[in-house]
């Protein structure tokens, strides 16, 4: 995960290697084509390989459509859908979410020789330092409500590897989903590209606050770095409603009530140290930023102050 700190990836491979927003933003596209074009040459002269840029500068990002769902009946089911392998390097997960209740999808990498049946024995204990010992959380795209699809994706540099996707949202009786099947190994294959992404904008998370820029651009991608040396952290991203602010979502969270804010997706937790990457598509607004891992005295990071907010331009 210090992999970023290497920069070994040359400025014209970096260039080259920036996340378009979905939808390509014309202005903001041509300027990266010619960037693309100029970088290309740069990345001749190391000798790697270069595309063409006629996908727009998205080559070296894998696009992963994650979907989750759960089928109510006399046996209710919980599910994700994803490919069983993927390659090598930065991917981005934007989640869809095809069910009734909220969902994310955190991203476990398995060290060598765990298997998800581990990983399932281990989170039945229930006991995060179980998880610990099998490996560590890598991010992941954060909560997205029923019906709607995630527009803050996690985009993370993967190494191959095994891996596990799960999903601690609590059903109404308060039983996390992972725990009716919301828990889905996948492999990375290949070399890693080395494609650490160019980040508009940086995100610091540390025991318990969030520091970042006031105002963030709505296609910004955002680096988010773990300066902790101890816990993970996460960024969940949702839009407030109109007069709220993060003293009311605090206030909600404490009466175990729902936030006067829809959750748009986020960054799921990262390990100390490391470093993911957010690529935001949202509207203008004022959004609130959260974090819900536990600490050790069992509270969420939030009631420790790990809350914010930030003005999406
Ligand atoms: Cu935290």
């Amino acid at each position: 995960m210090a992999r970023h700190e290497s920069s070994s990836a040359g400025l014209g491979a970096r260039l080259e290697r920036r996340i378009p927003s979905p939808e390509g933003r014309t202005a903001r596209v041509r300027t990266r084509r010619s960037l693309a074009a100029a970088a290309c040459a740069l990345v001749l002269l190391f000798g790697t390989s270069c595309s063409d840029g006629s996908n727009g500068d998205a080559a070296h990002v894998n696009r992963v459509r994650v979907m989750t769902s759960e089928h109510h009946s006399s046996e209710t089911t919980y599910a994700f859908e994803l490919p069983e392998t993927m390659p090598a390097g930065a991917t981005r997960l934007s989640l869809v979410n095809d069910g009734a209740e909220p969902h994310h999808a955190q991203v476990f990498k398995l060290d060598d020789g765990k298997t998800v049946d581990d990983l399932t024995g281990a989170l039945a204990t229930g006991d995060p330092s179980a998880l610990r010992a099998l490996g560590s959380f890598q991010g992941g795209t954060a909560i997205v409500p029923p019906g709607a699809t995630s527009r803050a994706d996690a985009v993370l540099e993967l190494d191959a590897g095994d891996y596990a996707l799960l999903c601690f949202v609590e059903d109404a009786g308060g039983v996390p989903h992972l725990a009716h099947g919301m828990v889905r190994g996948f492999a990375v294959t290949g070399e890693d590209p080395n494609s650490a992404p160019e980040a508009d904008a940086d995100a610091e998370l540390s025991d318990y606050h969030f520091s970042m820029p006031d105002a963030i651009a709505g296609d910004a991608l955002v680096r988010i770095r773990n300066a902790s040396t101890a816990e993970p952290h996460e960024m969940v991203v949702a839009r407030l409603h109109d007069g709220a602010g993060s003293r009311q979502v605090l206030d909600a969270l404490g009466r175990g009530e729902p936030i006067p804010a829809v959750e748009v997706g986020g960054m799921q937790a990262i390990g100390p140290g490391s470093d993911q990457y957010l690529q935001l598509d949202l509207q203008p607004g004022r959004y609130v930023v959260v974090c819900y891992v536990p600490a050790a005295d069992g509270k969420p990071h939030y009631a420790h102050g790990m809350i914010d907010e930030v003005t999406i331009t």
